[in-house]
């Protein structure tokens, strides 16, 4: 009954969140501030200065937008030294064979992330040419809860929003899925989940045929 099928790339096709959690933790603390797991939850789909705006919010100090950007580009380019040794182990389980068995179904397959290192993740994991059309992230204006870039994907794979199924781990993310008139595949605990279609563990639980 699905046209296309849009995949978030984080936590959903791989595990990154690890990544971003260990280069933010070291961000956070050299400014003062504690930053553990239960907070890099808060993170996931949330954009880079979307998410330095969250860390600082703790900080007994504030940041001229100059600061912030200094901050922020420390963080990726210790996340950047982190995913350079990324390759196809990589790959949650199950992902591989998700998109191989939507693209046997015939459905066009799509790439919504707000990361800006989506592409450089991608060619490590060596599945680029999986997707028909990958959102670059820097044409994005408003991240996720907001609906802009999975109706992106939609747009550019010439498919109605009504007419997609979005797969996403993080609650913001399937919040965009949502007010994008999609379909919401959430990845994860229902809940956590709350607003998505229906719930699996791991894209090792994806069958198509079944939503
Ligand atoms: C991902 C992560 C977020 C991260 C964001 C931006 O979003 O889940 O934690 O802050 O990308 O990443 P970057 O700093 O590489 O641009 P998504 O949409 O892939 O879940
Ligand atoms: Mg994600």
């Amino acid at each position: 009954r699905f046209k296309a099928v849009i995949f978030d790339l984080d936590g959903v096709i791989t595990d990154t969140a690890h990544y971003h959690y260990l280069a933010w933790k070291q961000l956070a603390e050299s400014q003062g501030v504690h930053f553990d797991h239960a907070f890099n939850e808060n993170l996931k789909g949330i954009d880079r200065m979307g998410s330095l705006d969250l860390i600082l919010a703790s900080s007994s100090r504030s940041y001229t937008p100059e600061e912030k950007l200094a901050l922020a580009d420390a963080k990726n380019l210790h996340y950047q030294q982190l995913i350079a040794t990324m390759s196809s182990k990589d790959l949650l389980p199950g992902a591989v064979e998700a998109l191989d068995a939507v693209r046997r179904a015939g459905l066009r397959i799509g790439l919504a992330s707000v990361s800006k290192n989506a592409f450089t993740v991608l060619e490590r994991l060596g599945i680029t040419d999986k997707f028909d059309y990958v959102v670059d992230a820097a044409t994005i204006a408003r991240g996720k809860p907001d609906p802009e870039i999975f109706l992106k994907a939609a747009r550019e794979l010439g498919v109605a929003p009504a007419d997609c199924l979005g797969v996403e781990d993080a609650v913001a993310g399937v919040a965009a899925i949502k007010s994008a008139g999609m379909f919401a595949l959430g990845i994860g605990h229902p809940f956590v989940l709350t607003e998505a279609d229906v719930v699996i563990t791991s894209l090792k639980e994806f069958n198509l045929a079944a939503y």
